[in-house]
């Protein structure tokens, strides 16, 4: 494709593509672990970096490549590596910037294993982390010591909602030299692009609104720094958490409709959210499309659109919201989201329970709040089924 086609959703249908010996409109799956090389000369050129091409298909394959093009191109930036999920993507980033004795200040209400990971298995290699309310940046500056290495921020928070000042926490790091990590998967590329607000690295679970369709999980790290690029690279090929062929065609095939879906459970997911927040037997509602959200400037100036992501409390605290998630009919109890149906889940017992009582309630997980992931189904029909849920209490 030319470059000078540059709108999103054209790069979402095409970048990436490339023609092949027998003019294939869609990249084919090149489901081959290993390439055969020209000669002996060639294969050591491959190696040593000297030329273009592929060597083995956990160090890089075309069609994980042609996804590769597709995701940056995606989040206007320069290079992309993908995973064989958004953990293998979350401990890359953290295994390519902590060592002993290091430092990571991050969103108290991170996704729990990516909180999870660091309380375990980086705090046994010596890693240490501090967990705040990044919405404040100033709490992030004081957070930062001599060893601070990375600031992962995640925008909005799984499952709580609460979005952080992009801009600003990347103009604190950055005084301190501090490399900024994004986690965008709750916004996707259509509503946000941190890398455009300061940030130096976007990460992704493509398990949600990239590919869409709740079949097949994949992460990815995206940057316009090379060197990190190449960091990410080697930590993936070490650790072995490429992604695989098939994988990659199925992302790659779900984000040519990336802002299409994203656009229609938006505007379903601000219809659920005012339909939630006059209900009388929800306490609250958090959604940053309404102007209840403490953050609702914020999300106008950072964000394009308030997503389909909400989460709410039912009066009657978590046997209420059970009895809720127990007779919704259309919507799925199910964890994940950014998908085409509509889920619910409980959160302090299901996606956050890794997290002790206090490390929830610190982060603002209370035992009443309910997620929901806004599918693109019709909203009349989403709201009649929570109607008839509500009404079971
Ligand atoms: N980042 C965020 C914001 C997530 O929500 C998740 C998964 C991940 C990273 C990890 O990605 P994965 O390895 O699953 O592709 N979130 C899930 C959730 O809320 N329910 O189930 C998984």
């Amino acid at each position: 494709m030319s470059t000078k086609y540059n709108g999103f959703d054209t790069k979402a249908v095409h970048a990436g593509d490339f023609k092949d010996q027998f003019g294939s409109v869609v990249t084919p799956i090149y489901q081959t672990s290993t390439f055969e090389f020209e000669n002996a000369n060639h294969g050591a050129q491959l190696f040593a970096g000297e030329t273009d091409g592929f060597i083995y298909t956990r160090i890089g394959n075309p069609t994980i490549r042609s996804l590769e093009e597709k995701l940056a191109a995606l989040e206007n930036a320069k290079f992309a590596v993908a995973f064989a999920s958004g953990m293998g993507a979350v401990s890359a980033l953290y295994a390519s910037f902590l060592e002993q004795s290091d430092h990571i200040v991050s969103t108290a209400a991170v996704y729990g294993p990516s909180r999870g990971l660091l309380e375990t298995y980086f705090k046994s290699f010596g890693v240490a982390a501090t967990f705040i309310d990044t919405s404040d940046p100033f709490a992030v500056e004081k957070a930062i010591n001599g060893n601070t290495k990375l600031i992962y921020i995640e925008t909005p928070t799984n499952p709580t909602i609460t979005l952080t000042d992009i801009e600003q926490v990347a103009a604190i790091a950055h005084q301190y030299g501090i490399p900024v990590a994004v986690d965008n998967t709750f916004a996707s590329p259509v509503l946000q692009n941190p890398l455009e607000l300061g940030a130096d690295i976007v990460l992704h679970s493509l398990t949600k609104f990239i590919n869409g369709h709740a079949d097949i999980v994949g992460g990815a790290l995206i940057t316009n720094d090379e060197k990190i690029d190449r960091k990410f690279r080697k930590t993936m090929a070490y650790f072995g958490t490429n992604m695989d062929p098939h994988q990659a065609y199925m992302v790659y095939r779900g984000a040519k409709t990336l802002s299409l879906r994203v656009l229609r459970a938006q505007e379903n997911a601000l219809a659920v959210a005012e339909f939630l927040e006059n209900h009388p037997k929800v306490g609250w509602v958090k959604y940053p499309g309404l102007k209840s959200h403490p953050q609702y400037d914020l999300a106008r100036k950072q964000m394009r659109g308030p997503g389909s992501m909400l989460s709410f409390g039912i009066k009657g605290g978590l046997n209420a919201g059970k009895t809720l998630m127990n007779s919704v009919d259309l919507a799925k109890l199910a964890v994940s989201l950014g998908g085409v149906e509509t889920l619910i889940q409980h959160p302090a017992s299901m996606t956050h329970a890794s997290l002790s009582k206090e490390a929830r309630e610190a982060a603002g997980i209370t035992d009443d709040l309910v997620r929901f992931s806004v599918g693109i189904e019709n909203a009349e029909d989403i709201i009649a089924d929570l109607e008839q849920a509500l009404n079971k209490i």
